[in-house]
């Protein structure tokens, strides 16, 4: 595979990463088409979640333009069958599981529409920020189609079968802070400060001792699916495997010899 000079395979246009320090930056590019996801940028995704460079510990994902996503690319779908239909949807599958459960944390930057498949890509996402003019909705019910792109399985998981139900049924559009009250978002910030923010907790995800990082999106969700007798059998060798780690034991001796970092109340 092809790399460029900071490690990154070959995008589409419609992709763009950056590196900054042990942050990678990707950034949805097609703001004409309001970062409508068309298939070259969902195989730039898997291609990009594929090969994280070594080195970098978080990703954060943002849209360029007015708005994170328009969803699905519509003129693509115009002539596909069956077969190409679903053919489609696991291909979305495979590269929001990278993100999902890829190599390090993803942190996604909401504003303006996150609509479609554009929420579905943010809820593969590990901690999502909103400014305050985001909005969302899922508007299949109204185009004749249903979500391709994981939605129903990760979605319900955030905001509960209920009110995804009504979304596409009645396509309710939620606002920035229904979406945080609800938990589809956990940080809701001004116009224009979700960067910023995205990248300050970008930049903490990173500093975490990366086998915490890995338990937490490679076990955590799943101990949370599973019965609790295997959850609880789950949990206790995760965390004997990352406290034995040499990474814990220093961090440890840190704060015990005064040197690590205290709690801090916000
Ligand atoms: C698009 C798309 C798109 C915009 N596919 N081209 N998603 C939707 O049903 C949402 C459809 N889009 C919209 O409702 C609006 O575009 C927005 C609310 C997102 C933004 O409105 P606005 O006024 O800023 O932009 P616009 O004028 O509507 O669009 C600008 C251009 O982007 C225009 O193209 P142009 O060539 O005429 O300039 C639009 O056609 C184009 N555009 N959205 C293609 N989605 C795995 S299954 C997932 C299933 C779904 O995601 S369904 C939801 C699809």
């Amino acid at each position: 595979m092809t790399v460029n000079a900071q490690g990154f395979p070959e995008l589409p246009a419609s992709l763009i990463a950056e590196r900054q320090g042990a942050v990678a930056i990707l950034r949805l590019n097609r703001a004409h088409k309001r970062n409508a996801l068309d298939d070259d940028t969902v195989l730039g995704l898997d291609a990009f979640f594929s090969a994280i460079p070594d080195g970098v510990r978080a990703v954060l994902v943002a849209g360029e333009g007015e708005h994170f996503s328009a969803g699905l690319d519509l003129t693509e779908l115009k002539e596909r069958n069956v077969a190409q239909g679903i053919a489609h949807s696991r291909a979305w599958h495979r590269a929001f599981e990278k993100i999902e459960f890829g190599k390090v944390p993803v942190v996604a930057v909401l504003h303006g529409a996150v609509v479609g498949g554009g929420l579905e890509l943010a809820a593969a996402a590990h901690v999502r920020v909103a400014e305050r003019a985001a909005y969302y909705a899922l508007p299949e019910g109204s185009r004749g189609i249903y979500v391709g792109g994981g939605g129903s399985v990760r979605i319900p998981r955030l905001i509960g079968v209920a009110r995804m139900m009504d979304m596409m049924l009645t396509g309710r559009t939620y606002s920035a802070e229904e979406g945080q009250a609800m938990g589809l978002t956990t940080y809701l910030v001004d116009a224009g400060k979700g960067f910023a923010k995205g990248m300050e907790l970008a930049e903490r995800v990173a500093a975490n001792a990366p086998l915490t990082n890995f338990a937490v999106m490679h076990a955590l969700p799943r101990i949370a699916d599973s019965d609790p007798s295997a959850g609880y059998a789950m949990e206790a060798l995760t965390a004997a495997i990352a406290q034995a780690d040499p990474e814990a034991k220093t961090r440890l001796r840190d704060f015990l010899e005064k040197r690590g970092p205290k709690v801090k109340q916000t």
